[in-house]
C-alpha cells in the first residue's frame, strides 16, 4: 500500500467507524539523532503513531490497525544517572471493516536488559509485557504474557519491533502496519530446525538497569553482552576470557571487554536441552605451553540430536593448546557416556595444579525415571544396578585420562570416582585455605545442595536428595534410613548436605571461594554461590574448622524451607540466570549469565510457567563486580 491510496481512504474509514484519530501519522525525526552521542535516557520523548489498513487479496479493506509506540523514563528505576532507565510501550487497536473493535493489543513494563548505541543504530534488548485483550462472544477475553523484545531504532527503519515469541509472531508479525514501525519476527536460525521444546514464554530475572550488588561499597559494571547462550568460563591472562557457547559448539574470546568475532575453536555439538559445549579449564604451564581443557556433547553436526534424533558421539574432555588464537591439538582425554537423557551433563572442570583433573557429570536424566533401570548403575545408590560406566560423580584423573589412585572400585571406570551419588552439579571449588572440594548439586524441583566433598563422598541420589527421601520428582519424607545405601565395602560415605533447599529449587550453578581482598577484606575466602532461576549470587562465611558455613536462624537448621530464608545471604541479584563465576587475575568477581532467568522448560511439569529452553539463541553476558572506588 503507498501513502496516497491510505490518505484517500482513510477519511472513509472515519465516517464508517466514527473512530477519532487526532494524529493520522507522525514520525520522529531520528535523522538529527547522532547515536554515539547519546545516552537511551535520549530516547525518552520519543514516539510516534502507527496506522495501517488490512486487505484482503481483492483489495478490500477488512480491518483498520491504529496505536503508538512511546519511550518513557521508568518509574521503577530512581538512579537517575543509570542510562538504561528506560521503558517502552506500544498500543495497537484492530478495528473490523465495520468499525467494531476487536483486539487490543499492548507492550508495556519493558525492562531493558541490555543496550547497545552505534553508528546509526540503536539496539535495545528486554522483556516486555504481551497484553492481549480479545472480544469473544461479548466478553473481553484478557491475557498477560511476558516475552523478551528487541526494539531497534535506526536512521533508516526508524523502529524495528521483534520477538522470538510465538505469541509476538502470532500478533504482530502478520501485521502490516503503516508509519515508521515494523514488527517482525526476530531472526533465529534456530527457527529453522525441529526442536523438541515448545516455544517457551520466557521471564527475565536481569533487573531493568544492570544488576545491582547488595553492599553500597561495591557496583557491577558489564563487561560484554554480545555472547551466544553461553555456559562457563576461564581466564587466559588479564583481561582475557574464554567464554563457551553452548549450543554451537564454540569457543569465544573477549580481549579488554570486546568480545571478538572470530572463534578459537569450532567442533560439533549435541545440543537438546542440557548438551552442548559445557566445561572449561584453563593450565598455563611452565613451558609456555596453554592447555585448554574442553568438555562437550561431542556430535557429527551441530544439533544432530534434534534434527536427525542422532544418538551424540559422547560426552567427551579433551585437551588443546592455545596457539595464534586457535585451539589446536586436541587430546581425548575421557570419553563419557551421553544418553539416555539430554539432561545431567554436568559439566565444570577443576585443575588441583597436581596434574589432576577433576569434572562433574550427572546421571544423564534416567534415575528417576520409572521402568527404566537399563542405564542405572550402582553409583545411583541402587545395589542390584549395571556396573558403572562414568555418570553420576565426580571424576578424578590425570592429563592422560588415567585413574589417580584409586578410592571405591579399583577396576575401570570405577577408579576414576572421586565422588559419586550425584543427580548433577555444575560447580565446584578446591577451599583455597584448606585444599578440600566443594560442591552444588541439583535435585528435582527440590533437594538443590551445597556439599563438603571428601573423597569416597556419597551425595545419596537416588535414595536421597537434599535430606529428603525423593518419590517421584517430589520430596518425601526426611531420610532416617541410610542403610540401603551402596557403600562400595565401606569405602564410599554418605554426608548429608552443608545447606539444603526445600521447595523450590533454586537451580545452583557456580561455586567459588573469593581468594582475594579486592572486594574488601571481610569476603576474602568466603563461599560464593549463584543460581539460574533468581539471578542472585549468594554469600556464606565457614566456619573457623572451614568443614560447615556459618548459618543463623532461620537457615541455622541447614535448610532453605522458603525462598525468603536466604535473603539475608544475597550479596548481589538481578543477573538473569548464571551459569558461572571467576576471580579475575585483577582480584574481581565476574558472572557469565543469560538475560533471562526463570524456570527451564517442561512442557509435561510446568504446562504454563515462564521458562528457559535450553537450545534456543538466547544471549549472554560477562558483568564484573569491583568497588566503587575503583576507576576506569
Ligand atoms: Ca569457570
Ligand atoms: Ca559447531
Ligand atoms: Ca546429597
Ligand atoms: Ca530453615
Amino acid at each position: 500500500m503507498n501513502k496516497s491510496s491510505f490518505v484517500i481512504i482513510l477519511p472513509a474509514m472515519l465516517l464508517v467507524t466514527g473512530v477519532v484519530i487526532a494524529t493520522f501519522y507522525h514520525e520522529y525525526d531520528t535523522n538529527r539523532i547522532i547515536f554515539p552521542n547519546m545516552t537511551i535516557q535520549d530516547l525518552e520523548d520519543m514516539g510516534g503513531n502507527i496506522i495501517s489498513l488490512q486487505k484482503d487479496p481483492t483489495g478490500n479493506i477488512v480491518s483498520l490497525v491504529s496505536g503508538n509506540w512511546q519511550f518513557n523514563k521508568s518509574p521503577a528505576i530512581t538512579n537517575e544517572s543509570h542510562n538504561a532507565a528506560i521503558e517502552f510501550r506500544s498500543n495497537l487497536t484492530t478495528y473490523k471493516a465495520d468499525g467494531i473493535s476487536t483486539q487490543k493489543l499492548s507492550l508495556s513494563n519493558f525492562t531493558l536488559a541490555q543496550s547497545t548505541l552505534t553508528d546509526n543504530v540503536a539496539v535495545l534488548d528486554g522483556n516486555v509485557l504481551l497484553n492481549t485483550k480479545q472480544v469473544v462472544n461479548d466478553s473481553t477475553k484478557t491475557r498477560n504474557v511476558a516475552i523478551p523484545l528487541r526494539v531497534v531504532l535506526s536512521n533508516k527503519v526508524v523502529l524495528n519491533i521483534s520477538s522470538p515469541s510465538d505469541l509476538f509472531h502470532k500478533y504482530f508479525q502478520d501485521s502490516p502496519v503503516y508509519g515508521k514501525v515494523t514488527y517482525s519476527r526476530e531472526t533465529n536460525t534456530d527457527d529453522n530446525k525441529p526442536s523438541l521444546s515448545r516455544q517457551p514464554s520466557r521471564i527475565s530475572t536481569q533487573f531493568a538497569g544492570g544488576p545491582v550488588v547488595v553492599d553500597p561499597n561495591l557496583r557491577v559494571e558489564l563487561v560484554t553482552n554480545q555472547i551466544g547462550f553461553p555456559t562457563k568460563m576461564a581466564f587466559v591472562g588479564d583481561n582475557d576470557l574464554l567464554v563457551l557457547e553452548k549450543n554451537e559448539g564454540l569457543v569465544k574470546r573477549v580481549l579488554n571487554g570486546v568480545f571478538q568475532n572470530d572463534s578459537l575453536l569450532d567442533v560439533s555439538v549435541a545440543n537438546g536441552v542440557e548438551r552442548g559445549m559445557l566445561g572449561i579449564a584453563i593450565n598455563k604451564t611452565n613451558n609456555g605451553l596453554v592447555h585448554v581443557f574442553l568438555y562437550f556433547t561431542e556430535s557429527v553436526k551441530d544439533g544432530d540430536d534434534i534434527s536427525e534424533k542422532k544418538i551424540p558421539l559422547g560426552n567427551r574432555l579433551y585437551r588443546y593448546d592455545l596457539v595464534n588464537d586457535k585451539l589446536v591439538n586436541p587430546k581425548l582425554i575421557l570419553d563419557l557416556p551421553s544418553t539416555p537423557g539430554s539432561a545431567h551433563n554436568g559439566g565444570e572442570i577443576l585443575l588441583d595444579g597436581k596434574g589432576n583433573i577433576y569434572l562433574t557429570i550427572g546421571d544423564l536424566n534416567r534415575s528417576n525415571a520409572k521402568n527404566s533401570n537399563s542405564t542405572i548403575t550402582t553409583v545411583q545408590n541402587n545395589p542390584q544396578a549395571l556396573y558403572p560406566d562414568g555418570r553420576a560423580g565426580i571424576l578424578r584423573i590425570n592429563e592422560d585420562g588415567k585413574a589417580v589412585g584409586s578410592i571405591i572400585g579399583n577396576d575401570n571406570p570405577l577408579d576414576k570416582y572421586f565422588a559419586y551419588g550425584i543427580r548433577n552439579s555444575f560447580g565446584m571449588a578446591f577451599d583455597p585455605l584448606t585444599g578440600v572440594l566443594w560442591d552444588t548439586e541439583n535435585g528435582p524441583e527440590y533437594g538443590d545442595e551445597i556439599n563438603l566433598v571428601e573423597p569416597g563422598f556419597n551425595s545419596g541420589w537416588n535414595k536421597v536428595q537434599g535430606i529428603w527421601t525423593p518419590i517421584e520428582n517430589s520430596p518425601g519424607n526426611i531420610t532416617s534410613d541410610f542403610n540401603n545405601l551402596v557403600s562400595f565395602n565401606g569405602t564410599g560415605e554418605y554426608s548429608e548436605p552443608e545447606l539444603s533447599w526445600y521447595q523450590p529449587s533454586p537451580g545452583l550453578t557456580s561455586l567459588i571461594f573469593l581468594n582475594s581482598t579486592k572486594l574488601g577484606s571481610k569476603y576474602a575466602n568466603d563461599m560464593f554461590i549463584a543460581d539460574f532461576h533468581n539471578g542472585n549470587i549468594y554469600n556464606f562465611k565457614l566456619s573457623p574448622n572451614r568443614t560447615s558455613l556459618i548459618l543463623s536462624p532461620p537457615i541455622a537448621d541447614k535448610v532453605v524451607n522458603t525462598k525468603n530464608e536466604t535473603q539475608s545471604a544475597i550479596f548481589a541479584n538481578g543477573f538473569g540466570a548464571i551459569m558461572d563465576m571467576e576471580i579475575g587475575p585483577d582480584g574481581y568477581l565476574y558472572v557469565l549469565s543469560l538475560y533471562q532467568g526463570g524456570a527451564d522448560c517442561d512442557p509435561i511439569r510446568r504446562p504454563n510457567q515462564a521458562c528457559i529452553a535450553y537450545d534456543k539463541s538466547i544471549g549472554g553476558s560477562v558483568f564484573r563486580i569491583l568497588p566503587n572506588s575503583v576507576m576506569n
